[in-house]
């Protein structure tokens, strides 16, 4: 394709891609361009015979995690080996063992640490994995500080917290080696934590993709007086054995049952764009189903995958969302599908009353316009097998008011333009950034000041989403502009992308679109289009006792994205 002298060549290779994905060549053109290279020993997931495993939950599968004192976890991250499905090898892993052995874990998604909002705790993290990586996980050591060694660092994803307890790689590039010990603190501050489903994950500089792949990741619940997670609680929700978890993971298996990460076609490079399973798996098992009764469930939903944006459908039951990753609304939500991406959260109430002795699949489909994602198809996702009989009756409506909030926030200071560019893909050099530097190329650029509200503005010169998460704070989603991206980065664009700092507002091709009716509360992940301008809204305050100036980073969730420099430190300052 020509170019014009007045662009350069790497900008222009920079839409061809994405635009191609985005525009109708989609699934043909990825299938050409997936990696083949380890395919000869893949385990084709279209063979696993689907929904013979019961999914885990907290205490069947999922560990409750122990306390090892009055507010104080000890994990140690290790290896385990699990059978995924009963047609696979066991699976290695590797896990976040409370101290129990994890015989209480069956899949590859097994720990849950319950906390009370307002109550802090003391959590620490071990580095008890072997000091290099294995042959099943591809590293590309252009990306990592220390070579093929396990670098750790665990991150509490929604924490508000002081940046030495965040596990950022602003504050701890190297992370942690075997045998140390992260430390962390986290608040629970109200009203900054208010009773969600949040997770902690690994966080290692240019490793967290493989690291999270493994299986590094596990699931934070907040409690407080109303959402107690027992029935019957003063919201009138479901409780008990009646709120589940899913955590949603899609992956490709070797025929040793080892987890299959490819890698890249391209010369001298290990690292691929993104990472999409054939398989899918709930809570740490393929292809699972629930048994539940005719009645109504609350479901806490997490996208776990690495790059796959979900669009969730269960094709009968009303579907009432309450809450996101923020916590919970002030009224329930009446949504049709779910469309989460990577890190996004949905806390769902679904009434299974007038299924008695049904089967229903979850499906995932793809999403719609303007949401876009390059992942290939893979539609089912777990089956619900409906009973007959209801053991304990609980609520019976969906409550007209909820205890939570929706996200309100005035007096914006100046706003900050950030550009989301994607440089030379399918080459060497191919990468990923935001205001047109990598990571730790430059000083933090984005230095709120502590107690001030900012509106960021999320610029995305690509064709893809991008799941926007910024460690720290909750954010309110203002709009999205659709504009001339083309003329943007013609008046604009570098080597590197468009540079930050740079209002698109000229180049807006119609009037900003509201958020989505699920998008009500406080978001600590939020998804940017392409074609358009995301605007968020947030307060950068500090947790009590903490003193600025505090560094963080925000980043694209998209692990591959992130890994590969689509992240910036940001600075809470005095
Ligand atoms: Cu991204």
């Amino acid at each position: 394709m020509g170019s014009s002298p007045s662009l350069s060549g790497g900008i222009m290779k920079n839409i061809t891609r994405r635009r191609f994905l985005q525009y109708g060549l989609g699934a043909a053109s990825f299938a050409a361009s997936w990696p083949t290279i380890s395919r000869a020993h893949a385990a084709p997931g279209v063979n696993l015979t689907k929904y013979i495993e019961p999914l885990p939950i907290p205490g069947a599968g999922i560990v409750v995690a122990t306390p090892d004192g009055p507010n104080t976890y000890s994990f140690t991250q290790t290896e385990i080996s699990r059978q995924l499905h009963p047609q696979l090898p066991a699976t290695p892993l590797w896990a976040y063992d409370d101290g129990s052995g994890l015989s209480g874990q069956f899949g590859s998604f097994g720990m849950a640490v319950v906390a009370q909002s307002g109550t802090p705790l003391t959590v620490s993290y071990t580095h008890d994995l072997p000091a290099t990586y294995p042959d099943w996980i591809p590293v590309d050591t252009r990306l990592t500080q220390l070579g093929n060694e396990v670098r750790l660092m665990t991150h509490l994803h929604g924490g508000f917290v002081a940046a030495d307890s965040d596990g950022n790689p602003a504050v701890t590039p190297n992370g942690f080696g075997p045998g140390e010990t992260q430390r962390a603190f986290y608040t629970n501050q109200q009203p900054q934590m208010p009773a969600s489903l949040l997770w902690f994950h690994d966080h290692g500089l240019g490793a967290t993709r493989l690291n999270v792949f493994a299986g590094l990741a596990a699931a934070y619940v907040l409690r407080d007086e109303f959402d107690t997670g027992s029935e019957p609680n003063p919201i009138g929700i479901p409780g008990g054995a009646y709120e589940i978890p899913l955590v949603i993971q899609d992956r490709q298996f070797n025929l040793d049952g080892t987890f299959l990460y490819p890698t890249s076609d391209i010369e001298g490079v290990t690292w691929i764009g993104e990472y999409f399973g054939d398989v899918m798996l709930v809570n740490g098992k393929v292809w699972p189903f629930l048994e539940v009764e005719p009645r109504m469930y609350r479901f806490r939903i997490l996208n776990g995958c690495n790059a796959r944006i979900l669009s969730l459908d269960l094709g009968g039951p009303a579907l009432w969302q309450i809450g996101a990753e923020g916590g919970m609304w002030d009224i329930p939500v009446r949504v049709n599908d779910f469309v989460l991406a990577p890190a996004e959260r949905a806390d769902v109430l679904v009434d299974f009353s007038k299924f008695p002795g049904a089967r229903l699949v979850l499906k995932n489909h793809k999403p719609q316009r303007p949401v876009s994602n390059p992942a290939p198809a893979l539609e089912q996702v777990m089956q619900f097998r409906v009973a007959r009989a209801v053991s304990q009756p609980g609520p019976t409506s969906i409550p007209s008011n909820l205890p939570g909030r929706k996200a309100d926030l005035r007096s914006p200071v100046t706003p900050r333009y950030i550009t989301l560019n994607e440089i030379d893909p399918e080459e060497v050099e191919w990468f990923l950034n935001l205001n047109g530097v990598r990571f730790g190329e430059a000083p933090p650029t984005e230095t709120p000041k502590a107690g001030t509200v900012e509106d960021w503005v999320y610029i995305n010169m690509t064709g893809d989403t991008h799941p926007m998460h910024t460690h720290l704070v909750t954010s309110q989603v203002i709009g999205r502009t659709p504009f001339d991206v083309e003329a943007y980065e013609a008046a604009y664009g570098g080597p590197n992308g468009v540079p930050g700092g740079i209002d698109p507002t000229p180049f807006a091709t119609g009037p900003m679109q509201p958020p989505a009716p699920e998008e009500r509360g406080y978001k600590d992940t939020v998804k940017a289009n392409p074609g358009y301008f995301t605007t968020i809204r947030a307060r950068f305050e500090l947790p009590t006792g903490v003193a600025a100036p505090q560094n963080y980073v925000y980043h694209c969730h998209i692990v591959e994205h992130e890994d590969n420099d689509m992240m910036r430190p940001f600075t809470v300052m005095a």
